[in-house]
């Protein structure tokens, strides 16, 4: 076939021009014959024909942006977990069907091609995936915003299930090249560390300037990737930082034959971007991570303080053009490196460097949890940024000193308020020096937000209460639900309307739907579609064959105790029990569903994926259960997984021991595709029983203040093990080996943490009121008409769910940004 049969053989316009243009990319990009073309090949044509159509809309809005003289946000955020961008564009472009027809003509399945892009998992779980959910809203809410991160060459670690346990490899994600990203050469800071500082001069000691000398330094290069906005020409920037030795190669080194020391350095400098810390809530507290955390912060202000100088000729206009948003702590550096660049480069008075940092800065806490919050040895901080730490100290002086001055000598206090925690090592505690620098500190959902106020920060919440705030967590409709669910956005389509994908809250119109026959019973076709296409994956991945009208129930997300995946094993065992106490009783049909990674050095989370398949492996080769219940987990947990797995779930586990869960996304990506939720009054699962009613959820367990009851009183998880008979012979089946057979005391310390070591995350406390309320769910499941027509309701009742609503609050309480304006665009509404 010649070059032009292959691109002028459709007669659709549309088409035949898009299949000359993503030849021309095969033959003259990747430069590739396309009879010889691998699948890998046509991805990497047809992503660069596509992005060609995004770089015009990109050019415009930054064009725009210039000229209108808009205030930025900048997202600073150590993840970014995007996952696959190939379908993604096509939705924003409205291209999906065309580029499907042209790769047809070409003899090449759009669906195989998809799944071979790589995820681009930057990212741990639900904090990254928020940080990728937000991007895409900016953009489709034209809010001026940039995403700045590392360009981490290996991302979240790969995970196989070896003899049923977890097996981490590396992600290396970059073999083939990211069609999605910018090199920018030109654009790179050096970033130092090290060294000593000098004495410091003029603007009133002793906070004036310094100078830092003697520095270890490493260059921040920059790559740039498109975000599209859905819906119109407004496109943003996620900008990733990616390491470079200063030097290359020492070239005396080499010629004398030493080659290992020849790149040693280059190495050292370059491995501060190799890879994500796969820790979830439990920071490493190795010295590599706060060289990420300084190296993209430090590349980050600089950029961001160049680009403002462009237009400006002096800070006074600083915070009507610049809001810096930190996502948790991770790139709290941002503000003594801002603090840094004021007094040391520019000459600022401190004075008036820190009330503009005050306005400019703004923080999002997403965790209670005590690991989680990040703390770093003065030493260390003194080693590798001496200068950041000075500034540090100079600015608990100051505060300290006010607090002082309002309340008198209270030491008490100020030892309990003070940005270094000296009660052993001493230690910076990098979110008090968040809340200081914030002009808004806000949690992730309305629960989480009052617990951070009472707890972690409860006295600085008395000296500042205006600074705090809630803003619930929300996801994306794109991809949550019109990429990941084709059957159910195509139903949505025909009955309320595409406009669901900009206004989520056009999902109310679904209400009065629940009660119409052919509705419901096109809903239900929809998410059979989608177990299908599940259960086809665990086929093809696992050899499993799962029975589509059983239950599925499904509990995805980090592995973690505070979650209690093992709490939802119990009910797994209890229910195997009771399927052989009485094999002729009319149990409903369940396959339950686990996916996630755990943190490597987590030994008790990765005893529990251990256990998942132990128990899976026994239960689903007992004859006697049959197809009565089946057990699997998924390995590789991700975002282009979770996009399978949530369309397909019936029941949507979220039970985490109430207070611990900050918001959780992942309970509200499974409403939204027509899941019900059982779980606690937890995160935001409170505010999803608020919108979606709460006879249409299924709610169990103790409460956030019995929860602190009960351990103020001296929790005995042994009294329910003695009073509970079938508790204590689910407990004991796994103590004795019963899914352990080769090795009887494999599971003995799971059963020590629950029933000795005092369960702490009250996960017998909660046994019975959960098992009762899994009764509930067969029950309704019984009646497949009452369990529709709740989903449907369910998903009626997700509009506020979106992260369009949160990214709207957040523009609008906090950044006060303007969108930019572009010419209106055409989509179909
Ligand atoms: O952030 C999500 C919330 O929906 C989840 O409830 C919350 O657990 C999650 C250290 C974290 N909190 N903290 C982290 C991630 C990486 C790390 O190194 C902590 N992740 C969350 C979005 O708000």
């Amino acid at each position: 076939m010649t070059i032009e049969e292959f691109a002028y053989d459709h007669p659709d316009r549309d088409v035949a021009a898009f299949k000359r243009a993503v030849a021309n990319k095969l033959i003259y990009t990747v430069g590739k014959d396309p009879v010889a073309a691998s699948q890998d090949d046509w991805l990497h044509a047809t992503a660069a024909a596509v992005r060609d159509q995004l770089v015009e809309r990109w050019m415009a809005t930054t064009r725009a942006n210039y000229k209108q003289d808009l205030k930025r946000v900048y997202y600073l955020s150590m993840e970014f977990l995007i996952g696959r961008t190939f379908t993604n564009a096509l939705l924003a472009l409205e291209l999906l069907g065309t580029v499907k027809q042209a790769l047809a003509d070409f003899g090449v399945d759009i669906e195989a091609v998809t799944e071979r892009e790589p995820d681009a998992a930057l990212g741990n779980g639900g904090l990254g995936r928020l940080a990728a959910c937000f991007l895409d809203s900016m953009a489709t809410l034209g809010v001026p915003g940039m995403g700045y991160g590392i360009r981490y060459e290996y991302g979240m670690f790969r995970q196989r299930i070896v003899d049923g346990q977890q097996l981490e490899t590396p992600d290396y994600w970059l073999t083939r090249g990211n069609p999605w990203e910018f090199q920018r050469p030109e654009v790179n800071y050096r970033v130092r560390f090290g060294g000593r500082v000098q004495k410091r001069d003029g603007h009133g000691e002793p906070y004036g300037a310094a100078h830092w000398v003697d520095t270890h330094d490493v260059l921040a290069v920059a790559y740039d990737t498109i975000i599209p906005g859905y819906g119109t020409q407004a496109t943003n920037t996620l900008r990733l930082w990616s390491a470079r030795a200063t030097e290359e190669i020492d070239l005396s080194a080499f010629n004398r034959g030493n080659y290992m020391a020849a790149v040693e350095s280059k190495n050292h400098s370059e491995n501060v971007s190799r890879v994500l810390y796969p820790d979830d809530s439990t920071p490493s507290g190795r010295e590599l991570r706060l060289h990420q955390e300084y190296f993209f912060c430090s590349a980050s202000v600089q950029d961001l303080v160049r680009r403002y100088l462009r237009t400006h000729t002096n800070f006074d206009k600083l915070p009507d053009k610049v809001s810096i948003h930190l996502n948790d702590t991770h790139p709290v550096l941002a503000v003594p490196e801002l603090m840094r660049l004021l007094l040391d480069e520019h000459n600022l008075p401190w004075d008036t460097a820190w009330a503009h940092t005050q306005k400019v800065f703004s923080y999002t806490n997403h965790t209670l949890m005590h690991e989680a919050l990040e703390t770093w040895p003065v030493e260390m901080m003194g080693r590798i940024l001496p200068r950041h730490l000075q500034i540090i100290y100079d600015l608990n002086a100051r505060f300290l000193a006010s607090v002082a001055q309002k309340y008198g000598g209270d030491h008490e206090l100020m030892r309990r308020l003070s940005l270094v925690d000296e009660s052993g090592e001493r230690r910076v505690r990098m979110a008090y020096v968040a809340v200081l620098a914030s002009h808004s500190i806000n949690g992730v959902s309305g629960l989480h937000s009052e617990l951070m106020k009472q707890s972690i920060f409860a006295d600085f919440a008395k000296l500042f209460p205006e600074r705090f705030n809630n803003k619930t967590n929300g996801v994306t409709p794109r991809r949550w639900l019109a990429q990941a669910n084709p059957p159910l956005a195509s139903l949505l389509d025909a009955r309320i309307g595409r406009g669901w994908r900009r206004d989520l809250n056009q999902l109310q119109a679904l209400k009065p739907m629940a009660a119409q026959p052919p509705f419901v019973r096109a809903f239900r076709h929809a998410k059979r579609e989608n177990k299908l296409r599940l259960a086809n994956w665990v086929e093809q991945h696992m050899g499993i064959v799962l029975d589509t009208d059983a239950m599925f129930d499904v509990q995805v997300k980090r592995m973690h105790e505070y979650k209690r995946q093992l709490l939802n094993v119990l009910h797994v065992i209890t229910r195997y029990h009771r399927i052989l106490d009485e094999p002729d009783a009319p149990h409903v049909p369940r396959v339950v569903v686990f996916a996630g990674k755990a943190a490597s050095a987590y030994a008790m989370a990765k005893m529990v994926i251990r256990l998942i398949n132990d128990v899976g492996a026994v239960i689903n080769n007992d004859e006697r259960v049959g197809k009565l219940l089946k057990v699997v987990f998924l390995p590789n947990y991700s975002v282009s997984l979770a996009e399978v797995i949530m369309p397909a779930a019936d029941l949507s586990e979220q039970i985490s021991t109430a207070g611990t869960e900050a918001s959780g996304t992942g309970n509200m990506k499974f409403a939204l595709n027509g899941a019900l939720t059982i779980g606690t009054l937890d995160g935001a699962n409170v505010e999803m029983q608020q919108n979606v009613g709460a006879e249409n959820i299924f709610i169990f367990g103790h409460t956030t203040p019995e929860v602190a009851d009960i351990r103020a009183q001296g929790y005995q998880p042994r009294d329910y093990y003695d009073n509970d008979i079938e508790l204590r012979r689910v407990l004991d089946a796994i103590r004795d080996g019963e899914f352990s057979h080769g090795e009887p005391a494999r599971y003995q310390q799971v059963f020590d943490t629950l029933v000795n070591w005092g369960d702490n995350y009250l996960l017998l406390a909660d046994y019975a009121s959960y098992i009762e309320m899994q009764e509930k769910v067969d029950a309704l499941y019984r009646d497949s008409d009452a369990w529709t027509r709740m989903a449907i309701l369910n998903v009626a009742g997700m509009g506020a769910f979106s992260s369009d609503r949160t990214i709207a609050e957040y523009s609008h309480d906090i950044w006060h940004t303007k969108p930019v304006t572009l010419p209106a665009h055409d989509i179909r509404t």
